[in-house]
């Protein structure tokens, strides 16, 4: 089945004031949306990025790929390939970890990927999970994903979640987002303030919700000697600690000492990261995330060497609509060593560019229907919308330092700080 014409939609979507090491969330997130358009009218869709450093590289990939196979994954990754060359896309934000043409052409690669195998499902009746091999589990946890935050964007009234600084707002956050989705494992974004005050926080949520299993993620704020202590202070408190300080050596040495295992989306990112983090024991946990590890199938293989070095796998998120949710969601489905309970910044967004029965939460988790392809439908007047609101908010790459210094005129971002 022929690819007859690509479509690439910036889009925005409202987002609240989260914050994080690097800053804080601005108004909106960015995000684009690819239409593969191929014969029979079948449409394929895809999600990524909105930044205009990654647009640039999709936008200078879009003329080979009409005409392609759409079942065609080699040829269409080898354009992509031939178009991108050795460039490189580095983001403002600083959150998942190095760059290298590698990753760029991951990224790019993968928002075709997932728009091919979409059409790919739509074509043949069946869902992606299929393409992917099928079934291995019923059902997709997800986590709860807590943010401190402030309760509004700058000149903007308060948003309905409020602030959350302090550990008892930080539980009526857990409430709200589990009483909505009905959670069952709880992350927090770290790396905002002082270690003992996030050490409080974590202690509120496992006092307020004993048993469930609770993460925390500094990205990287901490030093190793802090780490180190953050670790045996929450020994027997966390299923795992997220990046708590940057780099293969110094997660190794925080590994060492640590009773939980170590998880990253910023010191392993890419296949050649594996062999020195794996070699170094820095890592206990690999997050995967489809939009930088080249899309469904290498997500595969990423499980399969985790798999292979007895190394745990989860997921990472960014913000992101439902054609992402939906595609994270086949590729937990159809990969058997998925260990913890995915991340998702969804319940964040209160709207989207796509329908579908997939998109809702039943007890924390998701279960892919049998309906082909994603399982999602492009809603033409809200992609309309997303798009006007992209144009429209003068965002064009994300940049959580410089918004922060509009609230915090000295602020400087917060790796290994503590
Ligand atoms: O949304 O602020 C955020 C997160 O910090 C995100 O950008 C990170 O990439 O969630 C991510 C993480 O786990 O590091
Ligand atoms: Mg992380």
């Amino acid at each position: 089945m022929k690819i007859l014409d690509v479509t690439l939609t910036p889009v925005a979507f409202a987002d609240p004031p989260l914050l994080n090491a690097m800053g804080v969330h601005e108004p909106y997130a960015l995000r684009s949306v690819m239409q593969l358009h191929c014969e029979d009218g079948v449409v394929g869709l895809g999600e990524s990025y909105g930044d205009a450093a990654f647009l640039d590289q999709v936008r200078t990939a879009l003329p080979g790929i009409a005409g392609h196979d759409v079942f065609d994954l080699p040829g269409l990754r080898r354009t992509v390939a031939a178009a991108l060359g050795d460039v490189v896309v580095t983001d403002a934000h600083g959150l998942t970890g190095g760059f290298s043409s590698a990753k760029t052409l991951a990224a790019v690669y993968s928002l075709v990927e997932v728009a091919a195998l979409d059409a790919q499902g739509r074509y043949l009746g069946r869902p992606v999970v299929d393409l992917l091999g099928g079934r291995a589990r019923e059902r997709v946890d997800f986590s709860a994903y807590l943010f401190y935050k402030y309760g509004a964007h700058l000149d903007a009234p308060a948003d309905d979640w409020g602030e959350t600084t302090t550990p008892e707002q930080l539980v009526a956050q857990a409430h709200r987002m589990i009483g909505d989705y009905g959670f069952g494992s709880i992350k927090l974004k770290g790396g905002v303030f002082a270690p003992e005050r996030e050490i409080a926080g974590i202690r509120a949520l496992a006092e307020a919700f004993p048993g469930l299993p609770l993460r925390i993620d500094p990205n990287g704020a901490w030093t190793v000697e802090t780490a180190i202590a953050v670790a045996a202070e929450l020994d027997g408190v966390l299923e795992y600690l997220e990046d708590p300080t940057p780099g293969i050596p110094g997660m190794a040495a925080v590994a060492e000492q640590a009773g939980m295992p170590l998880a990253t989306n910023m010191c392993l990112v890419r296949f050649a990261d594996i062999e020195p983090a794996f070699r170094a024991r820095a890592v206990g946990v690999v997050l995967s995330d489809h939009h930088y590890w080249g899309g469904l199938r290498d997500t595969q293989a990423l499980s399969t060497a985790a798999a292979a070095f007895d190394v745990g796998l989860s997921m990472h998120s960014n913000s992101h609509l439902g054609i992402s949710l939906a595609a994270m969601a086949h590729v937990a489905t159809a990969t058997p060593h998925l260990t913890y309970a995915c991340d998702t910044h969804w319940p964040w967004r209160d709207t989207d560019v796509v329908t579908g029965d997939i998109l809702t939460f039943r007890d924390g988790a998701i279960t892919v229907p049998d309906t082909p392809g994603l399982g999602v439908d492009l809603d033409p007047d809200a992609l309309a919308r997303a798009h006007e609101d992209y144009l429209r908010c003068g965002q064009t790459s994300r940049d959580d330092a410089a918004y922060m210094r509009r609230f915090v005129a000295a602020f400087e971002p917060n790796t290994a700080r503590w």
